[in-house]
């Protein structure tokens, strides 16, 4: 993607969001998939990781990729730390999957939640969006994610199962070589607020 087609998404992204929620078209979750388990055991081509700034590696899901994935993940997220310092909150990079299924791991840092005032909410969709394009611009097809910032960064559940089924609702609405997105589930929580989104919407 160049600049210009790039720019041109979030122009569209914006009219999106400032029209709100969106009934999600069935050729849309035709695409999505909700599952309950361990993401490091899924093959798809690309998982997500929530990780955070230092890229260092963490507990959580963060901890359980790094685990099952092995030495080479933290490696390349060294060199991406020496390259630029990290990755801020709302941002993604790409590191191999290690010895995973998966071919590579996407790092996003999730917003930690502090009430809802510090741009929690924009942030969090930020996540998933820059996740997204990150895997297109690697030619992944099949993706999955778990519900970042809802562990040890305490994001609200329910508002944060809406803003992930909604984020990646609106951008497989463009023309994208995504052909799943898998929700990993960790928690009945989590599990059941997304089957019950997904169901309503
Ligand atoms: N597979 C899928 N989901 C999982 C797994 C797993 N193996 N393990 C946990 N979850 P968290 P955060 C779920 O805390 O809130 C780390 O230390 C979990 O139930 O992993 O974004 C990082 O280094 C929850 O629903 O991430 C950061 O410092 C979701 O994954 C910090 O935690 C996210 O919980 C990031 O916090």
């Amino acid at each position: 993607l160049n600049n210009k087609s790039l720019r041109s998404i979030r122009g569209k992204d914006k009219i999106r969001r400032e029209k709100g929620n969106i009934m999600i078209k069935s050729s849309i979750k035709d695409r999505i998939k909700v599952v309950k388990g361990d993401i490091t055991k899924l093959e798809v081509d690309a998982i997500v990781n929530a990780a955070n700034s230092s890229l260092l590696g963490g507990g959580g899901v963060d901890g359980a990729i790094h685990k099952a994935g092995g030495k080479e993940i933290l490696d390349e997220c060294i060199k991406i730390r020496n390259k630029q310092g990290g990755c801020s909150t709302g941002e993604a990079v790409v590191t191999t999957a290690g010895k995973l299924k998966a071919k590579y791991v996407i790092h996003t840092v999730g917003p930690v939640w502090s009430g809802g005032q510090k741009n929690e909410k924009e942030l969090l969709e930020k996540c998933y969006y820059n996740s997204l394009r990150l895997a297109v611009e690697n030619k992944v097809e099949r993706i999955s994610f778990p519900n970042i910032s809802t562990g040890i960064y305490r994001f609200p559940k329910d508002l944060a199962t809406e803003i992930a089924i909604n984020e990646v609702s609106k951008f497989l609405q463009d023309d994208t070589i995504i052909t799943e997105v898998v929700f990993v589930c960790f928690d009945d929580e989590n599990y059941r607020g997304y089957l019950e989104y997904i169901g309503k919407n």
